[in-house]
């Protein structure tokens, strides 16, 4: 088990919980935290009994955004060569294993482009999601302009990079960016409901199906609906197939067996 600076894990049987934790800087995104992400997830992804990963911050904020007091001197090349927009911070695109954004407070900038990074995102009531880098002088640089505009539209998107302005809960699910808003005081734990019920079934059956789903990020919907496909004839030859139909028509739980 690794230590780290800035984060918190915490294992909930086949669930891990990944807390952000920079409290006196609302969780912003410096090359330690990104780095110390990236480390985790690789670990996580690794780790036989892990099944579901879990990314949280605190009541008060998700993640601010990058550091703007660690990044406000740089310089172009400075930022080229840095791993603070790179490899390290795309390491939640390039989980297999399921990965859970669970939203409380704000979520900003960087913030709200990590928590884009994860399969969905749960907000809390208390959720307030922007891209602010308009009003203090750039744009945004870790997928905001790109997974913003696939998740609520050409509009929104472009109302939100433009002004900055930042929307609540209620907002996020009206426009489809958060999958649910649930009260602040019960965030985690459904968070965890949520991650332990995708857990409770096969998980090569739920990598196929979340692989599935980003590729209709990603190609044609006559390529996807072929690769679907594919990979529903595939679902066939597991034994957690066998096993999940046979459970049906016996009339009682399945046992998964991950095979
Ligand atoms: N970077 C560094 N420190 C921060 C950040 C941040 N993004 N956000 C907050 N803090 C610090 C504050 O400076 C303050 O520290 P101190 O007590 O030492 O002065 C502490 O956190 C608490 O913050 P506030 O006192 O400001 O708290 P408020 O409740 O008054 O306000 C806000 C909360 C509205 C969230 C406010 O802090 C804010 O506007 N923060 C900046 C938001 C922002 O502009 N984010 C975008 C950053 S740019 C970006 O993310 C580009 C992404 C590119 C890729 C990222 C790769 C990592």
């Amino acid at each position: 088990a690794h230590a780290f600076e800035t984060l918190l894990l915490e294992r909930h049987d086949a669930v891990a919980l990944v807390r952000l934790n920079r409290p006196k800087a609302l969780n912003a995104l410096s090359l330690e935290l990104t780095t110390e992400l990236s480390q985790a997830l690789d670990a996580l992804e690794r780790h036989p009994d892990i099944a579901v990963v879990v990314l949280t911050g605190s009541e008060k904020a998700f993640a601010a955004g990058a550091d703007i007091k660690s990044i406000k001197d740089c310089g172009f090349m400075d930022v080229y060569d840095s791993d603070l927009i790179s490899s390290t911070w795309e390491r939640l695109t390039t989980c297999r294993k399921p990965s859970i954004a669970a939203v409380a407070g704000y979520a900003l900038g960087g913030g709200c482009e990590i928590a884009m990074m994860c399969d969905f995102i749960l907000a809390a009531d208390t959720a307030r999601f922007g891209q602010p880098e308009i009003t203090i002088g750039t744009l945004p640089g870790a997928g905001g302009t790109q997974r913003l505009t696939r998740y609520v539209g050409k509009s929104k998107a472009m109302e939100m990079v433009l002004t900055g302005r930042m929307i609540d809960a209620v907002e996020a699910e009206r426009i489809g960016l958060v999958s649910r808003v649930i009260p602040a005081a019960e965030l985690e734990a459904e968070a965890l409901a949520t991650a332990k019920k995708i857990a409770s079934f096969s998980r090569p059956i739920v990598m196929m199906a979340k692989e599935a789903v980003h590729r209709a990020y990603e190609t044609t919907l006559a390529e996807g609906v072929r690769f679907e496909r594919r990979l529903f004839h595939a679902s066939f030859a597991t034994q957690d197939q066998k096993e999940g139909m046979a459970a049906f028509a016996e009339k009682r739980p399945p046992q998964f067996k991950n095979r």
